[in-house]
């Protein structure tokens, strides 16, 4: 449905070099530019940047994510180019059972995630996610192999 947003920003130059840094785990980088303004894509530019007075709300973009630990590196590498937490590497269930997401603040106090929906192996558990399963009793048998026929097992009938 959306095919590029712009998103202003108070320095440009700030802004640029923060999400260079955030982004490149994902595998997005510049792409496109016209005098002061730029854009973030892979084959195509989809996110663009502009300076000026960001909007009093802060804007909240989500980034897709080919896989956990993609995730996981952009959340290291967004705090480690000045971003502040709102969220670690973990699933979030509440959204759907393989929402695996982070979340940072970008120095203009934007709310950006990187997401995947791609089911993954059992690995870290968000904080709310091991609260909201507490307690939760497994079913007997739930989860085991299905029992291999036995030798009482009746034979399948022969093809003639
Ligand atoms: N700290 C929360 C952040 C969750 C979050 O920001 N969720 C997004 C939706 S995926 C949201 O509420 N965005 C609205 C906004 O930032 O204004 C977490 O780690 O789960």
């Amino acid at each position: 449905m959306i095919d590029h947003m712009t998103l202003t920003v108070r320095d440009l130059g700030r802004s640029r070099t923060f999400y260079e840094r955030a982004l490149a785990p994902l595998g997005y980088r510049v792409v496109m530019e016209f005098g002061e303004l730029f854009a973030f894509g892979d084959d195509k530019p989809y996110f663009w940047m502009k300076q000026g007075d960001p909007p009093t709300t802060p804007q909240h973009i989500a980034f897709a994510a080919r896989r956990r630990a993609d995730v996981d590196a952009f959340h290291a590498a967004s705090l480690a180019a000045g971003g502040s937490d709102n969220g670690p590497p973990g699933l979030r269930t509440d959204y759907h059972p393989s929402y695996y997401a982070a979340f940072v603040f970008d120095p203009d106090g934007h709310n950006i995630e990187a997401v995947t929906h791609r089911e993954g192996a059992p690995e870290r558990r968000s904080a709310r996610t091991r609260t909201a399963s507490r307690g939760a009793s497994k079913k007997k048998g739930a989860g085991t192999k299905p029992k291999r026929r036995g030798a009482n097992a009746k034979p399948k009938a022969k093809r003639r």
